[in-house]
């Protein structure tokens, strides 16, 4: 009977909340106009909720019934090939698509999350509470408690330091200007007329980099953050890419996720709440 509603029951976005990797799966199911459930894990518990629901270490995963999807790409795949999202259009190939979303989804999407961490450690009493989404209280306070540790664990996961920083710097600038390159013709889209998966994965892998008004979850506004941090985010903002990445943020559909607080739920109500 379990086994049924749970088979019967909407798909399932499992993310940590600030991901750009959440936010590439998210927004291809917003464009497909998949009604879906949303949960909120923190990191480190993302770890035990990857596990349980995808049998991996990262997050996003998407349960859809019996099936379970491990990767933003393959969420992405899902929402173009089963849901109807228009984001392989037949007259483009397909192939070359997919190259460049690698591309943004890879590397510089490492990136851009390095260089997000870096100021988000310095920062950690304005980051924690952008960082919460709607995470179960008990993971927040965790880590609001743990703060000194958990950035300890991350920097090594992340392998946060000045050498693998610099690099990230270098690595985005390069492909800013590769993507500003690109769009000089005054093309609307990276490979033409039409909006594909390689749009929405460089709009999504920049979102650390340029912290648009319009992401599903809210992000703090450059002004909140330090003048070095918040010159750095309004230069990206002005390069050409930094502005596409915006545009296609303002044009965005409305996320459709309905959010549910986590496991710990019990009948509409938190057990630690
Ligand atoms: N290739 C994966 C990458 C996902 C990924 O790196 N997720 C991060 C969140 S941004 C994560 O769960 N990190 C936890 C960890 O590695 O400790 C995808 O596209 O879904």
């Amino acid at each position: 009977m379990r086994l049924q509603r749970w088979r019967m029951s909407k798909p399932l976005l499992v993310t940590i909340p600030i991901s750009h990797y959440g936010e590439r799966a998210r927004w291809a199911l917003d464009l497909a106009g998949v009604d879906y459930d949303e949960r909120h894990h923190l990191q480190m518990f993302s770890w035990v909720a990857a596990f349980y629901h995808g049998r991996r270490k990262t997050l996003p995963v998407l349960r859809i019934g019996d099936r379970v999807l491990t990767d933003s790409r393959d969420i992405v795949e899902y929402a173009a090939d089963e849901r109807g999202a228009p984001l392989f259009p037949a007259s483009l190939p397909r192939k070359e698509i997919e190259a460049l979303s690698d591309r943004f989804a890879g590397a510089f999407g490492v990136a851009t999350r390095l260089v997000a961490y870096d100021w988000f450690f310095r920062n950690i009493e304005l980051s924690l509470p952008f960082n919460a989404g709607r995470a179960p209280a008990l993971e927040r306070r965790f880590l609001s408690l743990m703060r000194g540790s958990a950035e300890r664990v991350a920097e090594s996961r992340l392998g946060l330091n000045p050498p693998a920083l610099a690099a990230a710097r270098q690595l985005i600038q390069t492909t800013l200007d590769d993507v500003a390159e690109r769009l000089a013709d005054g093309r609307p889209y990276l490979l033409g007329d039409q909006f594909t998966a390689a749009d929405l994965t460089f709009a999504a892998m920049m979102t650390p980099a340029v912290l648009p008004p319009h992401h599903p979850v809210p992000l703090p506004s450059p002004n909140m953050l330090p003048a070095p941090d918040r010159a750095a985010i309004e230069q990206t903002r002005k390069h050409p890419a930094g502005a596409f990445a915006l545009r296609l943020y303002r044009e965005r559909p409305l996320s459709r996720g309905s959010h549910l607080r986590s496991f710990y739920v019990r009948s509409g109500r938190s057990l630690f709440r």
